[in-house]
């Protein structure tokens, strides 16, 4: 299998990078800790380490070190469409060059063969309460298949070290197979009452088959948001809950779907994933407040009434970026292209042009700008998937796609089980004396 050759080839200079580093820098100081550091939920202390993705504050994200825009240039695009496979994203992430077409495709011809879910899934979300939250059916499904685990049963019959990520690969792709075939599965019973279990054609790619699975709407495009709302939400770095959820739980040996229903119930936080659906609501509410589009001092006023209300403005902030987030600019782009004249997207438009600012009269926020959520819900709602409580599957079925790729190269790179240290008040406390001291 593609994946495995080319991992494989590759890993022993990987391993020695790391040797070195771990053997002859062990005691070269990449950060301090401060008392806000600890208390304020370690931000921006320097303590992971992945070759995945990372975040510049005033750059946006980079796969492998490509931005997205030069990562959807560069990657083969889907037939009929023009985004590219994210079978090509998958390849990129877990091996680290552009595939060719024929590479890229091959993944997708894994996916084909494995997208099967088995029975015992189906009717476990069957049986779950009419109103249980997708993102509740998603992480029990994703739990559920934990009995395929490859890696569990290899560990149990001794697996070496050495293999360990040969096992999380089997998982992980197993495992990115099963997830739209399952998100659309919650889709449809969820909200539509209809309980066929989906068909992966394995003619088509990841994108156009989630798009017929879903059966959302006949306007074209669909496909192709959906390989773009993938491709852009794979990763954001290590240290954002979801992925650093799927790291901490891997680090005990935990196999990928123990590990990936972790990361899952992070995402599925308010300030996290959720906000993509809480975005869309607050644009709702705009719009029926005020009937459509309202004036620049209406929505001003809207926002800050808001803030006043002891709420923060979902789609805006971020721990990290410091600028507008590139996966908003590229949705932006995509609904300019496809649907310059709808409402909602005018609407949009306007809030990116007042919340900043209103943000920034409040003083709080570090970064009055948007990110990927304030407007990626305007995309789904257009092509019908209007049912809100569905967008964080549709953000975790791309976030599976980073995570795994972290979780397979973990493995690969033999990473340790997390602990950092924690103090209490008093060590604190102490630690300013000793300060003091010595100031
Ligand atoms: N509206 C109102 N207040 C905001 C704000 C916003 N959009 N963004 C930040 N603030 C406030 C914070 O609540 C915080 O207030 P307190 O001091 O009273 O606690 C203050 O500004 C400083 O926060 P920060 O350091 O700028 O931001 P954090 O790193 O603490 O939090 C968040 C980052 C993304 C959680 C934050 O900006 C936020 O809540 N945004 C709205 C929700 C949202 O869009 N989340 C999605 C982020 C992207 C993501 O992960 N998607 O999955």
């Amino acid at each position: 299998m593609i994946l495995q050759e080319k991992i494989f080839g590759i890993l022993p200079a990987w391993r020695e990078r790391i040797k070195t580093l771990a053997k002859e820098h062990a005691d070269v100081v990449v950060d301090t800790v401060t008392i806000e550091e600890v208390l304020y939920g370690m931000r921006d202390i320097k303590s992971l380490h992945t070759d995945i993705s990372s975040v510049d504050p005033n750059e946006g994200i980079r796969f492998r070190g490509l931005t997205i825009n030069e990562t959807l240039k560069a990657l083969p695009k889907a037939k009929g469409g023009k985004m590219p496979m994210v079978g090509a994203l998958y390849y990129l992430l877990l091996v680290g060059e552009v595939p060719t077409k024929d590479e890229a495709l091959e993944v997708e011809y894994e996916w084909g063969k494995r997208a099967t879910v088995p029975d015992y899934v189906y009717k476990m979300l069957k049986a779950m309460p009419k109103e249980t939250h997708p993102m509740i059916l998603l992480s029990q499904a994703v739990l559920a298949l934990g009995n395929e685990s490859v890696f569990a049963k290899k560990y149990q019959e001794g697996m070496k070290k050495d293999a360990y990520w040969e096992a999380a690969l089997e998982d992980s792709l197993n495992l990115t197979a099963k997830l739209p075939v399952i998100a659309a599965f919650i889709y449809r019973m969820k909200f539509f009452g209809e309980t066929s279990k989906p068909k992966y054609n394995p003619k088509l790619d990841f994108g156009a088959n989630f798009a017929r699975m879903m059966k959302v709407s006949d306007k074209k495009g669909y496909a192709d948001l959906a390989r773009l709302y993938f491709i852009i939400h794979s990763d954001h770095e290590s240290g954002n809950a979801s992925a650093h959820s799927m790291h901490l739980t891997g680090s005990t040996l935990s196999d990928a779907y123990f590990s990936f229903s972790s990361s899952l119930n992070a995402l599925s936080g308010p300030l996290h994933g959720l906000a993509n659906q809480e975005s869309l609501a607050w644009l709702l509410d705009v719009k029926k407040q005020f009937n459509g589009v309202p004036s620049r001092d209406d929505l001003y006023k809207f926002a800050w009434d808001t803030l006043n209300g002891g709420k923060v403005i979902p789609g805006y902030g971020h721990g990290i970026l410091r600028v507008t987030d590139p996966r908003f600019v590229t949705q932006l782009e995509f609904a300019k292209k496809h649907f310059p004249d709808d409402e909602l997207l005018k609407l949009a438009e306007l809030t990116l042009d007042v919340v900043p600012s209103v943000l920034k009269e409040q003083g709080k926020a570090k970064s009055p700008a948007p990110n990927v959520d304030a407007i990626s819900g305007t995309l789904q709602y257009y092509y019908g998937v209007r049912e809100f409580d569905f967008y964080t599957v549709l953000f975790g079925v791309g976030r599976a796609l980073g995570v795994t790729a972290n979780y397979v190269w973990a493995r690969a790179l033999g990473m340790p089980i997390e602990r950092p240290k924690s103090l209490t008040t008093a060590m604190l406390e102490a630690e300013v004396a000793k300060a003091k001291q010595t100031a």
